[in-house]
């Protein structure tokens, strides 16, 4: 049977269906989504829950001239899907392929880049100023769900647009989850919204939509007289209903909440709220994982699932597989937190992704989901500290980003102790370029108090948790997405010294000091550095390992000590070789006057955005594996070229 996506190269032929054609487009959508995700993961939930609401959004706005600003973006698969990407869909998230999430480079239809959350209020409002600055005529539409509401970024981007007063839509996608529930007071006040009957706004919108009359461009004073009347009867409905009052009195026309599913309805509705002048919001309220049970039943569980079997909907998992790194941590968070009641969990809307659930379980008092909020964490985390707690902070690498001045200011400026846990750190595959943890050594080891390490494995990692808890001070470890190296557990938790890198191979200093090179990993990249070392040795080379442990304080002893005998020198580091662990060396030997001495190589990745694709691609690609590590302190033995260079 032919499809009607098959049919679909943009909005245009959408504009064309008729409304039964609409109803099969979207169940044919929901298919080709599922379908596609199953073979190799991606966002599900998501993106069942607003093939309604997107179709919608393209039939009445005149998209791309009209713009549509997506918050996050891991819910624009129907966007794409309807915007002349349908035949690339299959390849998406995969190296080569489409983005997971929004990209201006891949289509006009991506009016703003987007993956993390919060920020399409805040872009579509500097495109709304823009267009009126220019004297251009379209209009401006951010979608942004329930729980990237809960961001500081929007919040103030509200702050800002309710008093600017620019023709300015925004679509609140409302389905009571982040990836978990969602939380917070802004929520629950949403909760009673959502109660509310749907008519009376209803009503009101297309009573002021008529009253927009007063836009038209001929329009007498008695016309404009009857239309402001009836806008502020109106605003009757609005008291009578409560719903949206708060964001009423900040400044918006607020309408819903409405079926988020019922297409007839949304497209009347958005084709009424294209006629409202200043910024408005429209409640709509979906179900996440619609259409499909599996889904429907268990959002979070789906909301980014691996790949998976349509049919049974079950998510493809090898059994024996090592824990993840997320695991180990949770455990052993849960394990230090079972004898020592001041130990407290935050998370930023990720409960699931960082383990910290196992927090919750346990201690429900003593773990706080702030919502996607990485800002305040930070400094929630540092009043937390400053009460007389231990606060461990865990945030990915990438969200850590947003909190950069908060762990200046109010964490390290007032030496606090609070711990943060990234996850995530590294490559993290087929989120691409705005998830990658790769930025973290850098904007940690510049900061004053701050103290920074890595694992080379997950029994490194709890003794690093435990090392971290009770130190004192800001201090942070990185650790990996995805499956640890499945190495045996100690039962008891060993304090690490600070500033102590561990001597691999050779075992002892002085046999370390007659090696060809010395290769200092940091993190996981430890396991590919001794493999590397392994099998230069079959041919002649001998290179010590060294696990780093810490960035910073660096453990200085032992490398100027082998760095001056040795003078041979590689790093690795999976991050980003601008300011990493290798600068760190760099600048070790640099100030000790040792630059000239020593050949220095530092693999990690070079000044450019990585890609999205699998972890094992891009690990092949920039050379962080352990033959790339082979290869480069075989040409340095090798080769007479001094001074240091970024390994590629
Ligand atoms: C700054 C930041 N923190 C965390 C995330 C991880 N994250 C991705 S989707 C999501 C939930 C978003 O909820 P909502 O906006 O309601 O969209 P829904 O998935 O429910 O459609 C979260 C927390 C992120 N993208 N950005």
């Amino acid at each position: 049977m032919t499809r009607i996506l098959d049919s679909i190269d943009g909005p245009a032929q959408l504009r064309t269906l008729k409304p039964a054609q609409m109803r099969q487009l979207a169940e044919e959508i929901r298919r080709e989504i599922i379908e596609k995700v199953s073979v190799k993961g991606g966002h599900l939930a998501p993106n069942l829950g607003v093939v309604e609401l997107t179709m919608a959004l393209h039939a009445v706005f005149n998209t791309p001239d009209d713009l549509l600003v997506w918050d996050i973006g891991h819910q624009a698969y129907v966007h794409k899907l309807l915007t002349g990407r349908r035949a690339q869909f299959h390849t998406i998230r995969q190296f080569g392929g489409l983005s997971g999430y929004l990209r201006r480079e891949e289509s006009p239809y991506d009016v703003f880049g987007a993956s993390h959350a919060s920020t399409s209020i805040s872009a579509a409002l500097g495109l709304a100023v823009a267009r009126d600055l220019q004297g251009k005529d379209f209009k401006v539409v951010a979608v942004i769900g329930d729980g990237a509401l809960t961001g500081g970024m929007a919040l103030e981007a509200l702050n800002n647009a309710g008093s600017l007063k620019k023709n300015l839509v925004i679509v609140l996608n409302d389905n009571e989850k982040s990836i978990s529930d969602n939380v917070g007071a802004l929520h629950h006040y949403l909760s009673k919204a959502r109660q509310v009957e749907t008519s009376p706004s209803y009503r009101r919108l297309r009573e002021m939509a008529k009253g927009s009359i007063n836009k038209l461009p001929v329009v007498g004073d008695k016309a404009r007289e009857v239309a402001g009347r009836a806008e502020m009867s109106f605003k009757n409905f609005v008291m009578y209903s409560k719903s949206g009052q708060i964001f009423e009195e900040l400044g918006f026309k607020f309408f819903g909440p409405f079926d988020g599913h019922n297409l007839p309805l949304l497209m009347d509705v958005f084709e009424n709220i294209k006629r409202i002048e200043g910024p408005v919001i429209v409640q709509v309220i979906t179900k996440k994982g619609k259409g499909w049970e599996y889904a429907e039943n268990d959002s979070t569980k789906w909301h980014g699932p691996g790949a998976f079997d349509y049919a049974t909907g079950t998510i493809t998992k090898n059994a024996g597989d090592p824990p993840t790194y997320t695991e180990v941590f949770a455990n052993a968070l849960v394990e230090l937190a079972e004898k020592d009641q001041s130990i407290v969990g935050i998370t930023a809307a990720m409960a699931e992704g960082t383990g910290l659930k196992k927090m919750h379980q346990r201690f429900p008092e003593r773990y706080f989901d702030v919502g996607i909020a990485e800002q305040h964490a930070v400094t929630f985390a540092g009043g937390l500290a400053v009460g007389g707690l231990r606060p461990v902070a865990a945030i990915y690498s990438t969200f850590l980003q947003r909190a950069f001045d908060q762990v200046i200011h109010d964490v390290c400026m007032q030496d606090l102790h609070v711990v943060f846990a990234m996850d995530r750190a590294g490559v993290v595959g087929e989120d691409g370029p705005t998830q990658h943890g790769v930025f973290d050594i850098a904007f940690m080891r510049i900061i004053p108090n701050m103290k920074v390490m890595a694992p080379k494995d997950e029994n490194e990692l709890r003794h690093m948790l435990y090392t971290a808890i009770y130190m004192d001070g800001p201090v942070s470890l990185r650790y990996p997405r995805g499956k640890a190296l499945g190495v045996p557990l100690d039962a008891t938790f060993q304090k690490l010294e600070v500033g102590k890198a561990e001597l691999i191979s050779p075992t002892t200093i002085e046999e370390a000091e007659q090696q060809d090179c010395v290769i200092l990993a940091y993190g996981t990249t430890v396991a590919q550095a001794e493999q590397a070392a392994k099998e230069l040795a079959e041919s002649g080379i001998h290179a010590a390992v060294v696990n780093a442990r810490w960035a910073k304080p660096l453990d200085e002893e032992l490398i100027l000590r082998l760095s001056k005998k040795v003078r041979r020198v590689v790093t690795v580091e999976d991050h980003m070789v601008a300011g990493g662990f290798g600068s760190a060396v760099l600048e070790l030997l640099e100030a000790r006057g040792l630059l000239h001495e020593v050949d220095i190589r530092l693999v990690g990745y070079p000044d450019r955005l990585i890609e999205h694709g699998a972890p094992s691609i891009l690990k092949e690609l920039y050379g962080l594996t352990s033959s790339h590590i082979k290869d480069v302190v075989h040409n340095l033995v090798e080769s007479e070229s001094k001074g240091y260079e970024l390994a590629h």
